[in-house]
């Protein structure tokens, strides 16, 4: 049982609270195939109850730094929470992984607290798909709070870390490095900004430059204007602040029925993702093998034009 890797009991193992069988499950899920499909089936009907936070920014921008701070915080609230701390293995961020583990050491103990690097390229659908799956087996788990983390660079970086309840944007001071997020999209889909290392100078640049790219921005702002704060994570500085933007973020969401909204929309979005690399699955069996290889040899010989095979194709 220990080491079972049937779904149906990991499901139940780690309900109970075994974070071993939760590893498991997890390692399930970004493996994918059927028995990540298992384990997405029988968590599903007993989530709904945790709320997620995306942490995105530069890399090294110190965003594990800031994680393990907030960890802290919502530990203090003698609350569970979960970290998933995506795409390690990023080129952008090599070695992250150990950075990780390195700057949530302090949690390593806490049997409150689970962590989770993952780099999840592998397979079909890769992080966009992947990463619903892993949020709602750490739902399941019954954990109230789930910090993502994800490097905010290429666009399913991006997708992933606007797929949180509340996403936190973290830049650097001086000037430039706003600018860069709100090119890498970051600007659309920052619920609060954190301007971390602000030991260092040029924390006032920053501000205004956020502040004025939000300005020029056709965000709609009446609903919410993404506060802007200061942290030193190496110190903890500006991490309450933090938190109490994180929860005022989420009491506005629940309180004017943006929450359900937003998460109706991401189910859409998934569902779409779903349906779009099945068929594109099917479509690259349909475009292998023989009988495709027969059909190009007609195009090529100018009796049936691409279309017509096409069509034929996938009229089989
Ligand atoms: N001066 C200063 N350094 C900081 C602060 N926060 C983090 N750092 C340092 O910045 C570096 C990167 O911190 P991380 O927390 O690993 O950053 P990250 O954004 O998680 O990095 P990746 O996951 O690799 O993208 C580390 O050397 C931290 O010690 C801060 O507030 N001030
Ligand atoms: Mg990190």
């Amino acid at each position: 049982m220990a080491a079972s890797r049937d779904p149906a009991q990991l499901v139940e193992a780690l309900r109970g609270g075994d974070r071993g069988a939760l590893a498991r499950a997890l390692s399930l899920v970004e493996r994918g195939g059927q028995p990540a499909r298992d384990v997405g089936a029988l968590a599903w009907p007993l989530g709904g109850t945790s709320y997620t936070v995306g942490v995105t920014g530069a890399p090294g921008a110190g965003k594990s730094t800031l994680t393990s701070r907030l960890i802290t915080t919502i530990r203090a609230a003698e609350t569970e929470v979960a970290v998933l701390a995506i795409d390690p293995s990023s080129p952008f961020s090599g070695g992250a992984i150990l950075g990780d583990r390195v700057r949530m050491q302090d949690h390593a103990l806490d049997a409150g607290v689970f962590i989770r690097s993952t780099a999840t390229r592998g397979h079909l659908g890769g992080l966009a798909l992947s990463t619903p799956q892993s949020l709602r087996v750490l739902d399941a788990a019954g954990f109230p709070w789930v910090v993502v983390e994800t490097v905010g660079v290429g666009q399913v970086e991006v997708e992933v870390a606007a797929a949180a309840d509340t996403t936190v944007v973290v830049v650097n001071p001086g000037w430039g490095d706003s600018v860069q997020a709100n090119k890498a999209g970051l600007l659309e889909i920052a619920d609060v900004f954190v301007i971390n290392k602000a030991d260092r100078p040029g924390v006032a640049e920053a501000r205004s430059d956020l502040r004025t790219m939000l300005e020029l921005s056709n965000l709609d702002h009446d609903a919410w204007l993404p506060p802007i704060v200061a942290t030193v994570a190496e110190t903890g500085e500006g991490v309450d602040e933090l938190w109490a933007a994180i929860g005022e973020h989420r009491a506005r969401l629940e309180g004017d029925g943006g929450l359900s909204e937003r998460r109706s929309a991401r189910l859409v979005d998934e569902l779409r993702q779903i349906v779009v690399h099945s068929l594109e699955d099917r479509a690259y069996g349909l475009t292998t093998g023989e009988g495709f290889d027969g059909l190009v040899a007609e195009v090529e010989a100018r009796r049936l034009d691409p279309y017509a095979a096409a069509a034929k194709i996938i009229a089989e």
